[in-house]
């Protein structure tokens, strides 16, 4: 038993290195900051979904931001039923990209929308109220 002790410490400063350098990697902190004055904030993340699958927002001229946790290309839309509401249209292309917009909306259900084929998954709720 006594031999046991010195490979267990060892063991566990190995995972206590190994901890901190995951940890102290920035790479893995998002490049953007989220406004404050932001009224609907989408993420999209692994793998081909939003961060969310019900959003909520205030009725009127609402500012989206909208970043990338993913590695793919996303280019979001708002729609009521089968149709675009308004000319927003926010694209982002790589992980860490972000793009802001503002678009008017009355009290209503909507869906943050995917319009990059094959990315159907990526229709979530958006209650305005
Ligand atoms: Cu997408």
């Amino acid at each position: 038993m006594r031999l046991l002790r010195p490979l267990v410490a060892t063991v566990f400063a190995t995972s206590i290195v190994a901890l901190s350098a995951c940890g102290g990697s920035s790479s893995s902190t998002p490049a953007y900051t989220v406004p404050a004055d932001a009224g609907l904030v989408v993420k999209a993340v692994p793998t081909i979904r939003w961060d969310s699958t019900e959003y909520t927002a205030t009725a009127g001229d609402i500012k989206v931001f909208l970043a990338n946790d993913d590695s793919v290309k996303h280019i979001m839309v708002i729609r009521e039923g089968d149709t675009v509401v308004g000319d927003l249209k926010l694209s982002i292309a790589k992980k860490g990209d972000f793009a802001e917009g503002t678009i008017n909306l009355k009290p209503g259900s909507y869906l943050v929308y995917c319009i990059i084929p094959g990315h159907s998954n990526m229709k979530s709720t958006l209650t305005v109220s």
